[in-house]
């Protein structure tokens, strides 16, 4: 069977500043929370390595540009580093930036790449995270101050901004499971950086209709489809609680303008709702989003819980249901995540019947491998079927939602090039373009190839 894609969908990849920049220390850039965090703790998480040089691309834009329009892509999203703009996260620009951000974006416009443009991607300027980060609402006035900088800065050439990257991450990491800094557990204050994430989404994209600029403003989450164990009422009241806090959560009031009522209900039961300022849900309500990007990795296996937690264990979201493994699952062994490609699907009919059909496309999915270089060939090139695999299965069911009248506009694959990551520095590749490290030379893996014949032939077979 052939796959066929409309002509216009969107082909690409995805990436952010702090993974891929590097000059974290150059260029007049203020240090965000990754830069304070690799100080303090070198060790923690990230094999030694940081984020400093990364791959570079703060001086190899145009090398890598040059190779994305070679592999035919006519897309690219990238992240504004907020406290490149703002080295404080407020007050002076960093002209260095202003300049920086310009060739990037029309390098790629020359190239005839669009840039999909993200402001957040779990880079706090490390100046606004010593007042409180999200927590804070100043934090919140600060990055409608920048929101409002980047569109005026740039918003004559970029006509897709996305406020934030997967806003449920920082949260998770940051206030309940301790992967991020500021290595909070604490779920009353994870539910205020929560709701402050989505007031600050909503203020930005009111900002951006106010300057009359025509393009799309959405927001790009991570979605996890949540599966029950089995039909029984206590599975699926389980899943069903996993699905409102992971993902209903964000989803609802960027689409709908509203919270689930029973989100709201859990967080008044566990005296955790957040703050809220007379206005703010009008202004979320008014305020949804054009354009929903869609991160799909993994979904989430979900059954009743059975050992209730002690009656006097602070209060945690797995206090509502456990996790269980699926018999017979399909893993991805190097980073622990089960492949299901068929959640894509799922989501995007969920999206289809119960959101709108609001337009949107997937902005991530990929596969994190550890140690390619012994797929590598005598040239260097990394022969990577298994990558190929898992986007052509997740691609088919994709295929079968547009079939099906899903809105589904294109897909980006986590991600262009090698690059650093937050828990795990280099080790899982992801790229298309694999990275030596050692040399920061840049070779096209066979799925880079692959990926752009199917561009050519609008599909595949
Ligand atoms: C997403 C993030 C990316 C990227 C990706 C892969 O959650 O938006 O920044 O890192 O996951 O995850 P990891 O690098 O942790 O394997």
């Amino acid at each position: 069977q052939k796959y066929t894609f409309p002509a216009d969908f969107w082909w690409g990849t995805a990436a952010s500043a702090t993974q891929t920049e590097g000059a974290a220390f150059e260029g007049g850039k203020g240090p965000n929370i990754w830069d304070h965090w690799y100080e303090q703790e070198p060790n923690r998480f990230f094999d030694g390595v940081n984020a400093t040089v990364a791959s570079d691309f703060y001086y190899r834009y145009e090398e890598d540009i040059a190779l994305m329009k070679e592999l035919g892509h006519n897309s690219f999203r990238i992240s504004i580093s907020w406290s490149r703009l703002f080295p404080e996260g407020q007050g002076e620009m960093n002209p260095t930036a202003i300049d920086f951000y310009n060739r990037v974006i029309d390098e790629l416009i020359a190239a005839d790449i669009e840039p999909f443009v993200n402001l957040y991607h779990f880079d706090m300027p490390l100046a606004l995270q010593n007042i409180g980060g999200w927590e804070s609402r100043a934090v919140v006035t600060a990055y409608t101050e920048y929101a409002k900088t980047c569109f005026s800065l740039f918003g004559d050439r970029v006509s897709k901004w996305f406020t934030h990257n997967e806003p449920i991450v920082p949260v998770e990491g940051g206030y309940l499971y301790d992967f991020h800094y500021p290595n909070v557990v604490d779920f009353k204050r994870a539910v205020q950086v929560a709701y402050h994430s989505i007031l600050s989404s909503a203020l930005a994209i009111q900002a951006y209709k106010e300057t009359e600029q025509t393009g799309e403003i959405g927001i790009i989450l991570n979605l996890t489809p949540s599966y029950p164990r089995s039909q029984n009422a206590g599975d699926v009241k389980a899943a069903q609680v996993a699905d409102v806090l992971f993902n209903r959560s964000f989803l609802d009031p960027s689409v709908l303008g509203t919270f689930p009522a029973e989100l709201v209900d859990l967080l008044e039961q566990q005296g955790a709702l957040p703050e809220v300022v007379q206005g703010d849900l009008e202004l979320i309500a008014k305020n949804t989003v054009d354009l929903l990007g869609i991160n799909y990795y993994q979904p989430r296996r979900i059954k009743v819980k059975e050992h209730l937690p002690h009656p006097d264990a602070p209060f945690m979201p797995e206090h509502l249901f456990d996790y269980y493994e699926m018999p017979g699952r399909k893993m991805n062994p190097y980073r622990g995540w089960e492949i299901y490609e068929k959640g894509i699907y799922d989501i995007l009919t969920n999206l289809r019947e119960n959101y709108g059909n609001i337009k949107c496309f997937v902005s991530e999915n990929g596969m994190g491998v550890e140690g390619e270089e012994r797929y590598r060939d005598e040239d260097g090139s990394v022969q990577d079927d298994y990558r190929i695999d898992f986007i052509a299965s997740h691609l088919q069911w994709m295929h079968r939602a547009l079939e099906e009248g899903s809105n589904v506009k294109g897909y980006h694959l986590w991600t262009f090039m090698d690059n650093w990551s937050w828990s795990n520095a280099y080790k899982n590749r992801y790229g298309f373009v694999g990275l030596d490290l050692a040399t920061q030379k840049r070779t096209v893996k066979k799925s880079g190839h692959w990926f752009k014949q199917l561009i050519e032939e609008q599909g595949f077979t």
